[in-house]
């Protein structure tokens, strides 16, 4: 346990939900965030509820916690105000939160979808130029830059973790590529947290599924190996899932279903 107080955000979503029990091993004491009651603080938790885009309040769920895995904001496409609250203000107001307050490592959940713009059938390394395919998309590459920002001034230490699709199981043929299982994404965070030196990181958070889109050998340096793998799903999802569609954008680029989900593919 290096920490004493951990602050996860988001911790009401699903991978939040996810970690909230798995992240107690990492720390004395696990501050749980989100916008919204969740309901009462268990044993060794205590609870401080946010809105991201609400500075005051973004500060005092900061103060006295010495790491920040940091899961909270708009997890899918959509319009773009509650984006902008609360993945770009949002983010901005946990950087000057983290430096006012001495917080020197934040695990930040990024997105494949920085990226999801390329094609399935390429190969990318954290060192691509992002090419997001949605607003949502846009708001993570900002929380990226912005984190790399506080890096070089500050000195505060970030993993971006591009979270491919992180659920119990795969849903789709898709996520036989972009999966990452709650445990390898427990694995990847507590890397991440314990490394000596963490920098300002760029990881693709996968398991290790046959088919990958990433070449994710950079997370061998902070220490993740993941354990889990897709392969085991691949028979039983090729059976409920139709033939793919090779015209459909969805099933051209890294991004899938994100492509079509908010604003118009054609001008
Ligand atoms: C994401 O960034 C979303 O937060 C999540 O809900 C999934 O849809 C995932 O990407 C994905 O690409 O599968």
């Amino acid at each position: 346990k290096v920490h004493h107080t951990l602050l996860l955000t988001g911790a009401a979503g699903g991978v939040g939900t996810a970690l909230r029990e798995r992240l107690k091993a990492n720390c004395e004491v696990l501050r749980l965030s989100a916008r919204s009651d969740f309901g009462p603080a268990r044993e060794g938790e205590e609870i401080v509820l946010a809105d991201l885009a609400d500075a005051a309040q973004v500060s005092d769920m900061v103060k006295g916690c010495q790491a920040i895995v940091h899961m909270g904001g708009v997890s899918v496409e959509g319009p773009f105000d509650p984006i902008l609250q609360s993945n770009i203000l949002g983010v901005y107001n946990l950087y000057e939160a983290a430096r006012q307050h001495g917080v020197k490592r934040v695990i930040f959940a990024s997105s494949n979808h920085v990226t999801g713009f390329y094609r399935q059938n390429e190969t990318i390394t954290p060192a691509h130029p992002p090419r997001p395919d949605s607003l949502y998309g846009v708001s993570k590459a900002f929380g990226e830059d912005l984190s790399r920002m506080y890096f070089d001034r500050y000195g505060i230490e970030t993993a971006c973790v591009r979270i491919g699709s992180s659920f119990a199981e795969p849903k789709d043929r898709r996520m036989l590529a972009s999966w990452l299982s709650f445990d390898d994404l427990h694995r990847l965070i507590t890397a991440c947290l314990t490394t000596p030196v963490l920098g300002h990181s760029i990881i693709f958070g996968i398991s290790d599924n046959a088919v990958a889109w990433y070449d994710n050998d950079s997370v061998r340096t902070i220490g993740y190996r993941p354990k889990d793998s897709s392969d085991v799903f691949r028979d039983a999802i090729y059976a409920r899932t139709p033939e793919p569609d090779l015209s459909d954008p969805c099933v051209q680029f890294q991004g899938g279903g994100f492509l079509m989900a908010g604003i118009p593919m054609t001008a």
